[in-house]
């Protein structure tokens, strides 16, 4: 298998999957990028993840690990001369999977209440959205990064979902960062990286998206 046996089943929409990216970024690990159609789901990813059969996958040496956290920390532990993305100390490594695991527990279903409803129900979504980033800034606080002076963890699994905000703003009538100045200096601080800059969809691209998904869905 090419690129060191190490293969990404992706789609560029999904910000779960740019956290695989970012994530290989920072170790320099090379790869091959295989675009899936969600639509129209390869032999290859119903094989590999036979479980959710969703994307990203992470194909090592032809063995898939799946869920995008999971392979962020297998990436870690495989991959770790370079740039640990976890700190190494137990407490703070539980702290870290704490705020990740809030990232998909709260922001994910908010996000999605924005973007595809409209009414009564987006006017909750953006409630829900603006409390959750809002207790996200609070764990941030004055850090430069949410594990202190570097880049880690808890930064992949948030930071991917900066390059929807342009849409969350545009359907729901939010200014995020009138709501959340210090997470928007923290998401423009880790967009200098190359690796999220590099991994992160445009976001007039994302909105375009959103654009097709309501029309599709009936919503407008
Ligand atoms: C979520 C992956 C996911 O939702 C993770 O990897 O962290 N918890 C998982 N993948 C979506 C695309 S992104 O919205 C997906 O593959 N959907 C296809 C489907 O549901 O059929």
């Amino acid at each position: 298998m090419a690129s060191h046996g190490v293969v990404l089943l992706n789609s560029w929409v999904s910000s779960f999957g740019m956290r695989v990216m970012i994530a290989l970024k920072e170790k320099g690990v090379e790869y091959e990028y295989r675009e899936e159609n969600l639509i129209d789901k390869s032999q290859l990813l119903l094989e590999m993840n036979p479980i959710h059969k969703k994307i990203p996958v992470l194909i090592h040496n032809g063995k898939p690990v799946c869920e995008s956290l999971i392979i962020v920390q297998y990436i870690d532990e495989v991959w770790n001369e370079k740039y640990p993305l976890l700190p190494s100390d137990p407490y703070q490594r539980a702290q870290a999977r704490f705020w990740a695991d809030y990232v998909d527990q709260k922001l994910y279903g908010a996000l999605g209440k924005v973007l595809q409803t409209k009414g009564e129900e987006q006017e909750a979504g953006k409630e829900e959205f603006v409390d959750v980033l809002k207790v996200l800034e609070g764990a941030l606080g004055e850090k430069p990064y949410f594990g202190g002076e570097k880049f880690g963890y808890v930064d992949i699994a948030l930071v991917t979902f900066y390059c929807w905000f342009y849409a969350y703003e545009t359907f729901g009538g939010l200014n995020i960062e009138a709501e959340c100045p210090k997470l928007i200096a923290w998401a423009k601080r880790c967009m200098e990286r190359e690796s999220v800059s590099k991994s992160l969809a445009d976001p007039h691209k994302a909105y375009d998206f959103v654009v097709g998904r309501r029309k599709k869905f009936g919503v407008d």
